[in-house]
């Protein structure tokens, strides 16, 4: 059984390294669920009150034109309501999502950003790890609460079970030229996820949660969000995504993954701790050199006095 730079519940020793662990069954059947579909659920963690706290402050200071801080939003999302409503970070640090990612990871779980919706997101197929990779690769997850009952008609999630296999796909596997790429290209991206999905044998599922009710999604799994039935209907819901410690983390759909020069998230907040994050190679310096713009190509050859290899390691 060779030792790999993935999670444990990534690996293709997995059922070997599974019997390895002193855990309780009960998490082994938990890893055992994730490692298969690439998903989990867990029902019955948040109290009512603190589901319709986050709820009402989406509302308070975030879809509000007279709250003093224009949040970071548009009509149907708030990005990172963590920073002004206690409930919403709460919510993100919850113990029990903590301890599971914990496990699965065996990593400290870094909560770096909260997206909360007010309605069906629509959003097409797509791999989280298109916006959010890690090197080593696959430790980032999301973790997504229903906060209301979904329905048929308010735009549920959908995933494809096991899809979370494929490689990590991003613009340089169907763009011809070396050039740099950008949001510009998502469309296309759009397209390809969804002819791959079509062309697959994955089956696309429904999340037809009850409010309260967590789904925790591994980095690569296929999903996004159903049409919308019901124009008047809400679909309340969060969405936090986490990164794991001693890893680098980057944005491949804005990074140059044909030359290698990667745009890295360098300024990642821990919602945790308010403080940003360290960044290295399973705790190995990772020199991160600068070629131009926002990219970076890793380079531990260039021989820097050891005060900036240690700056550079804070980066
Ligand atoms: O909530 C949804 O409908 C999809 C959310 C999603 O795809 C994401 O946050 O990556």
């Amino acid at each position: 059984m060779s030792q790999m730079n993935l999670p444990w519940v990534e690996s293709p020793f997995f059922s070997d390294i599974i019997k390895t662990k002193n855990i309780s069954e009960e998490d082994k059947k938990i890893a055992s669920e994730y490692y298969e579909n690439g998903f989990i659920v867990i029902n019955n963690i948040f109290s009512n009150e603190l589901i319709d706290k986050v709820k009402s402050e989406m509302n308070e200071k975030g879809f509000n034109e007279n709250f003093p801080i224009q949040t970071f939003r548009n009509n149907i999302r708030i990005q990172d309501l963590w920073q002004y409503s206690d409930a919403v970070k709460e919510l993100a640090c919850h113990p029990k999502i903590m301890d599971t990612l914990k496990m699965l990871y065996e990593r400290e779980p870094v909560p770096f950003q909260t997206l909360n919706f007010k309605v069906g997101t629509q959003q097409k197929a797509h791999s989280d790890t298109l916006h959010f990779s890690s090197l080593p690769a696959r430790y980032m997850c999301g973790v997504w609460v229903a906060l209301e009952d979904i329905t048929e008609d308010n735009g549920p999630l959908f995933y494809y079970p096991g899809s979370h296999r494929n490689p990590e796909y991003n613009f340089s596997d169907f763009k011809n030229t070396t050039e740099d790429t950008s949001y510009e290209n998502y469309p296309e991206y759009e397209t390809f996820m969804e002819d791959l999905m079509e062309k697959s044998s994955y089956k696309k599922k429904k999340f037809l949660a009850k409010k309260g009710d967590v789904l925790i999604w591994s980095s690569n799994i296929i999903h996004g969000g159903s049409p919308v039935e019901d124009p008047q209907s809400t679909r309340y819901s969060q969405v936090t995504h986490y990164y794991f410690e001693n890893c680098i983390y980057y944005t491949p759909m804005l990074s140059n993954m044909v030359t290698k020069e990667l745009f890295i998230r360098r300024n990642l907040v821990d919602i945790k701790t308010g403080k940003i994050v360290e960044q290295n190679f399973n705790g190995n310096v990772a020199q991160l050199v600068r070629t131009r713009g926002s990219l970076y190509a890793i380079n531990n050859h260039i021989k820097l006095p050891k005060i900036l290899r240690f700056l550079a390691s804070k980066l």
